[in-house]
């Protein structure tokens, strides 16, 4: 019951109780605390990217916030976390001064002359000893892009670096992939308008509801009476609120597509206009073959008259069919095949480029779509390719560096890093904004891990992280809210955050930070212009010219807060410019050409693999991992602070159990049970509800111990790891 409370209290929150903050504990706001000014900026949760309107005092410090009404992505709604965004700068916890470990393993605080000669000479011994591989970084989809590309050039092109990656590859490398291989680049189609237009809303492996409160809110806004359809193993939150509900066979998803494709086709229910627009179709055509709704039906573990009904909904000519995916689909072993899959759907039923339609990856961090566009980890910055010499010397010539210093070759990714320690070639890792000593997938192997580093660095806003408690140098940053730059939304809008508080101590922006270390490393020089977050986006802005994602057309931070944002592209030019300049809401390919190089889609498509961790005799049940409810974030360092969002979610571990499951285990509600994998345990208290099939258990990745069971497979084409199924056993205690 309590659960039930707390689920109905996290869910998002409507216009009413915006207009009225008392209803949400706030109170009546004493006299005192009336903002003497107010000041905007976009929410650093998730990648939905609302606009928070700052409540400031006469010193311009924030007091409190509220929803902005006009932001076009957020309409005056803010989910919990939004409105309480900025309890998490208050904590005690905060790391107020660098620590770096004395030798008996003692955290020492330093001050930053210390912290910065220590970080230097040691990366500096380990490169002249062991060269220019041997030291990592991995960071974020949750800081300023300003700030990743400083990260990313001065780590590449000024101390000389090779290998780096982001946080983002264990969440949206899947769909970067899929979108670069059939589009020809890293280009998520939608505008959130798309949800109000479309007559068909395919929501596969994703749970708006609890993930992206206000996304749903944009869902319910549509006036077109739409069916909504959650493809989903479990019947969650999103599901049970959604016109129908496709309890699909965890990873059946890819066999499904394909048998809808094969029905579609063999229907005749195709878009020949579109189709004129690809590569592939008729090879596509004949592979679908095979994949009739009776040869799929047991991995989907769906009917057969399930699978064509289905198939008929998202072809209905005359219909706008969009499709949004999230980690139910990236987060898997073929993850990039099944988003390919469902970007084929949407080419051979024309449902792209127009109002209400398209292939919709939605990312998962604030700032996953900066990273993608400036990280200078994956992608060389401003959407080139390191492996192309004409992007390299573009990017040379126009950030003043020698041609050289840009590397041709790839840098390793999240895991490949993680075994070349293993191998004994990475000896230092620097992380940044990030906490994989919880988040990533079989963590306990970061712990081994650990102890053949050389050097850890960890670069947080707080001291007592999984990560920070494991390293031998704490950098002490300033977090959101501390400090300005620009985030990306999932909709490819340009949003701008603000310092609206002082960070505690001696803690700096992750700018300053960079900064100071460009300059002790001896490298200062290559970014003199690089002076304040503002002149590094219009570097930023100027590299992008001419490329898919050309924002030329932007003049400064003014405008993006004047317009509500802007979306990629945005180019200079005057014909382009003018197009793009009357619309707040803008979809790519509305003209069929695509960003490949004869401007046709490709449709990919690969054989289904089996489950690399299938369940047995010994780990009878499949693990579900996902989001718990809207009021956590991830590995909870920062809303874990925040006494309001900490009471709106269970405080200890529990595990969703299929009813029948529990009788057959034996357990009562709430029983304290164990999960074991071939990998590790947890306790948990069992939450029995039907909300899991049977032979189906959940865990919310905001605990700890959930990482010590997964099982670290990953797909192919993106690395991106398979935090989604694996086999466990569950006994009661
Ligand atoms: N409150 C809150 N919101 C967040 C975050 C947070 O930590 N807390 N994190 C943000 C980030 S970074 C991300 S990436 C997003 C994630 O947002 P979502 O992807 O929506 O959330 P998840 O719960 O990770 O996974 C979505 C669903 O995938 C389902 N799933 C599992 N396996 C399969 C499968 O084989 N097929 C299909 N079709 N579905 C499957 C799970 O049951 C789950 O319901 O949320 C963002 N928003
Ligand atoms: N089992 C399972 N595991 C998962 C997932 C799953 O679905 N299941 N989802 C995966 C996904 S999609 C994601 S995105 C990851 C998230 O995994 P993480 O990125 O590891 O999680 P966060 O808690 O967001 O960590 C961000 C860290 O940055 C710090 N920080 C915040 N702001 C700043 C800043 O401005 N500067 C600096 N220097 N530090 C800052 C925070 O204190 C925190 O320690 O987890 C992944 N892990
Ligand atoms: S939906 Fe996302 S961006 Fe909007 S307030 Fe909530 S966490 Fe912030
Ligand atoms: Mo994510």
């Amino acid at each position: 019951m309590l659960k039930k409370i707390l689920k109905q209290h996290t869910g998002p929150l409507t216009r009413d109780l915006v207009q009225e903050p008392g209803r949400f504990g706030l109170g009546k706001i004493p006299s005192r605390l009336k903002p003497a000014s107010t000041t905007t900026s976009i929410c650093g949760f998730c990648a939905t990217g609302c606009q928070l309107k700052i409540h400031l005092d006469e010193a311009g410090n924030a007091i409190n916030l509220s929803p902005q009404s006009g932001y076009p992505v957020n309409l005056g709604m803010a989910c919990p976390k939004g409105w309480q965004a900025l309890d998490p700068l208050d904590a005690t916890d905060r790391a107020t001064t660098p620590l770096l470990r004395d030798e008996s393993g003692t955290f020492q605080p330093v001050g930053w002359d210390t912290a910065l000669d220590t970080f230097v000479t040691r990366l500096k011994s380990i490169k002249e000893t062991h060269g220019r591989e041997s030291v990592a970084f991995l960071s974020t989809g949750q800081i300023p892009f300003e700030e990743m590309a400083l990260l990313g050039c001065l780590f590449k092109f000024g101390m000389g670096f090779l290998h780096c990656d982001a946080n983002t590859r264990q969440c949206m490398a899947t769909a970067v992939t899929a979108y670069k291989q059939s589009f020809g680049f890293d280009a998520p189609p939608a505008t959130y308008a798309d949800f109000e237009e479309s007559d068909v809303i395919v929501l596969i492996g994703a749970n708006l509801c609890i993930a992206y409160p206000i996304l749903w809110q944009r869902v319910m806004l549509n006036r077109r009476n739409p069916e909504i359809i959650v493809i989903d193993p479990r019947s969650t939150e999103t599901a049970q609120v959604a016109t129908q509900h496709v309890a699909i066979r965890p990873k059946g998803d890819l066999p499904l597509l394909y048998a809808l494709a094969h029905c579609i086709i063999r229907d005749g229910r195709i878009d020949e206009t579109s189709i004129g627009n690809t590569e592939g179709f008729s090879e596509f055509s004949e592979f679908v073959t095979d994949y009739t709704p009776a040869s799929v039906a047991a991995d989907a573990g769906l009917s057969i008259e399930a699978i064509e009904q289905l198939a008929a909904t998202v072809s209905e000519p005359g219909k706008r069919v969009s499709w949004w995916w999230t980690m139910g689909v990236n987060q898997s072993y073929e993850g990039v095949r099944v988003a390919q899959a469902i970007i084929n759907l949407c080419l051979i039923t024309g449902n792209i480029g127009k109002p209400g339609t398209g292939p919709n990856s939605i990312t998962g961090q604030c700032n996953a779509m900066g990273s993608r566009l400036f990280s200078n980890t994956t992608s060389l910055v401003g959407g080139h390719d390191f492996a192309n010499p004409g992007h390299r010397s573009k990017v040379a010539s126009s950030l003043g560096i020698p041609e050289e210093n840009i590397p041709s070759e790839p840098s390793l990714a999240y895991d490949e890093i993680f075994d070349a320690v293993e191998a004994g070639k990475i000896k230092a890792l620097w992380i940044v904004a990030t906490n994989p000593f919880h988040s990533w997938i079989n963590r306990s192997r970061l712990d081994t891990l650990r102890e053949k580093l050389d050097f850890l660095v960890v670069q947080d806003m707080y001291h007592s992280t999984e990560s920070a408690r494991a390293a031998d140098l704490v950098l002490p940053a300033a977090g959101w809210g501390e400090k300005s730059g620009c985030q990306i939304n999932s909709e490819r809008r340009i949003g701008t955050i603000k310092a609206v508080k002082k960070a505690p101590g001696l803690a700096l922006s992750d700018f300053r930070i960079l900064r100071l270390i460009a300059d002790r490393w001896g490298c200062g020089d290559m970014f003199g212009a690089w002076t304040d977050p503002e002149a590094v986006f219009k570097i930023l802005r100027d590299l992008t010219a001419g490329r898919p994602c050309d924002i030329t057309g932007i003049k400064d931070y003014d405008q993006l807060d004047g317009e509500g944002g802007i979306q990629w592209p945005y180019p200079k030019s005057k014909t382009q410019h003018e197009k793009f300049k009357m619309s707040t809401q803008r979809r790519l390919f509305e003209d069929g050409k695509f960003f490949t190089p004869n401007g046709k889609a490709k449709l990919l498509f690969t054989a289904p693999s089996p489950n690399p961790e299938p369940t047995d005799a010994e780990y009878p049940f499949t693990l579900l991992t996902g989001r718990g409810t809207s009021s956590q974030w991830h590995t909870l360092t920062r809303t874990g602070k925040s006494k309001l969002l900490a009471r709106m979610a269970p405080p200890k571990p529990y595990v969703e159990t299929h009813p029948d499951d529990a009788r057959a285990l034996g357990l009562e509600s709430n029983a304290s049970v164990v999960i074991r994998s071939r990998r590790g345990e947890m306790r948990a208290s069992a939450y029995i509800a039907t909300t899991v099939q049977a032979g189906h258990v959940f865990l919310p990745m905001h605990y700890p111990e959930v990482n010590l069971l997964t099982h670290p497979s990953f797909d192919p084409h993106s690395r991106q790891p398979n935090y989604k199924a694996c086999a466990v056993a569950v006994t009661a205690v």
